[in-house]
């Protein structure tokens, strides 16, 4: 645990006044702090002018607790047990271990009430210069309040009897513009061609050209000829984001009354400009079906250039304890979006297993004491048999799948399985697909040939060479010559 010297922090300690020595705890011991009462947070935290980084750690305590910028008369002894405490430094490093007991939270499991204590109002505070929430631990017992996700990927992998392999998705694009009929086309070419699932772009909603209803009834249709000419299941992912509660739910219902089946649509939402509480709404109301969380505006917080804000891993972590079934977890570096391939994959696996190495934290997803014999052998099962079993799943928070999208296309497939180490997610291609040569139908067709090749370990341009893989050949064409005049703009810019 130690991380400063005896002197250094003794040093530190002098420095601070009554009211921050109230939310400092650096005589705690891992033990003390792993007593099942606290959710512990490291950040990353620059001092603001005048200030060193204990004073500043525990104003940011404070803040993020029980305090403001004073002691105020109104404290009490059992308001003082409820403080956050800093109870470790890394000065070299910059970083801030702060303690929370976790009964300051909402009682009903509500994540969207965590973030406003600990990424709130410190953001925004002048005692630090920079302040970064880079991982968060939840103890067993405070897990037990939390829903986590109900209908996971490995149901959807049931309903479509996929395994062993990534699901293959798409967005359709353009992202708008498309009315509801030709929406549908899109998604029917995808299907036919192989892909198994369909998502809608972030800011699809009830646009007058495509019309919400118009799109959930034309959806349906080419869902049912593409299971028919196919004889393959298939699933969509409606983005039911909307301006209030009652038009979410509005929208959950007029596609559960189109006469999808349990398995064939999930609920997509924007989970950062929507709101914690739409995604927590969703899988509290519909336990039943996949809840897509979708992290547009998410880099305002998450990316490395910005001071202030949380990682990538906290927030797929809030995510889980939310619920979502899936969250986008970013690219790994192999696609278009920022993103640094150690946080994007340490987040991807932390969400997917029952006990994930995080940052700083090892997180154990059980509700269960860490001791328990039991947990051992669910662990055990859960890397075995990827499930965490039936019958034990009180034990644990289920999985959440990590959603893969973000500028890849066929030719990157096998690149990305090897940096993820598995094929726990889904993977979905927006231009990946749609740019290809020949269309949808064709771009569609090379992902599933490209995740053959993959399967069969054979290298996708050798894999392209056989005649019937010719939508292979024509995308591996395209999107390397794509990336080889990109490379030779670079490098003679
Ligand atoms: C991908 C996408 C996704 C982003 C989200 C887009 O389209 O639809 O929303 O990937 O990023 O709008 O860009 P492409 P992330 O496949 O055409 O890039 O998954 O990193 O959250
Ligand atoms: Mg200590
Ligand atoms: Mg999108």
């Amino acid at each position: 645990m130690k991380k400063t010297s005896n002197s250094e922090t003794k040093k530190l300690l002098k420095s601070l006044n009554p009211h921050q020595l109230a939310y400092c705890g650096m005589h705690l011991k891992e033990k003390d702090v792993k007593n099942g009462e606290y959710m512990l947070c490291v950040f990353h935290l620059l001092p603001g002018k005048g200030l060193n980084i204990l004073q500043a750690a525990c104003e940011v305590a404070a803040e993020s607790s029980t305090g403001t910028n004073f002691l105020v008369k109104t404290e009490t002894p059992f308001s003082r047990k409820m403080n956050a405490l800093v109870y470790q430094l890394d000065l070299k490093h910059n970083l801030v271990w702060i303690a929370y007991p976790w009964r300051i939270f909402d009682r009903i499991g509500n994540v969207q009430n965590i973030l406003t204590f600990i990424v709130g109002n410190v953001l925004g505070m002048k005692e630090v210069s920079a302040l970064k929430l880079l991982d968060v631990w939840f103890s067993p017992t405070m897990l037990e309040q939390y829903d986590g996700p109900s209908y996971t990927l490995d149901d959807m992998r049931k309903y479509l009897g996929v395994y062993n392999r990534p699901i293959l998705g798409t967005i359709i694009k353009p992202k708008m513009g498309l009315t509801a009929s030709e929406y549908a086309e899109v998604c029917f070419d995808f299907w036919v061609g192989g892909g198994d699932f369909v998502k809608n772009d972030e800011p699809q909603a009830n646009q007058d050209f495509c019309p919400y209803d118009k799109m959930v009834l034309y959806v349906k249709q080419a869902m049912d000829r593409a299971v028919k000419i196919t004889g393959k299941k298939k699933v969509h992912s409606f983005n039911v984001s909307a301006p209030d509660y009652d038009s979410m739910i509005e929208r959950c219902e007029m596609i559960r009354n189109a006469g999808f089946e349990h398995g064939s649509y999930a609920f997509l939402i924007d989970g950062i400009t929507a709101g914690w509480m739409a995604v927590q709404t969703l899988r509290r109301k519909y336990p039943e079906v996949f809840i897509h969380f979708h992290r547009a505006a998410h880099g305002a917080f998450t990316r490395k250039e910005n001071p202030f804000g949380f990682s990538v891993l906290v927030l797929s972590k809030f995510a889980r304890l939310a619920g979502a079934s899936g969250v986008h977890t970013g690219t790994a570096g192999v696609g278009k979006m920022a993103g640094s391939p150690e946080e994007d994959v340490v987040a991807a696996n932390n969400i997917l297993s029952l006990v994930g190495k995080g940052h700083f934290f090892s997180q154990s997803w059980a509700r269960i004491p860490e001791k328990d014999r039991d947990f051992i052998e669910a662990v055990k099962e859960d890397y075995h048999h990827h499930v965490i079993l039936e019958d034990d799943a009180w034990r644990g928070m289920k999985k959440c799948c990590p959603i893969i999208s973000g500028g890849l296309n066929p030719t990157l497939l096998k690149k990305f399985i090897e940096v993820m180490g598995n094929v726990d997610f889904i993977t979905t291609m927006g231009a990946g697909v749609h740019a290809h040569p020949k269309g949808t139908r064709e771009g569609a067709k090379a992902l599933v040939q490209a995740c053959e090749a993959y399967q069969k370990g054979i290298d996708i341009h050798e894999y392209a060479k056989s005649h019937e893989n010719k939508a292979l050949e024509q995308a591996i064409e395209f999107f390397e010559k794509k990336k080889n005049k990109e490379i030779k703009t670079a490098e003679s810019s």
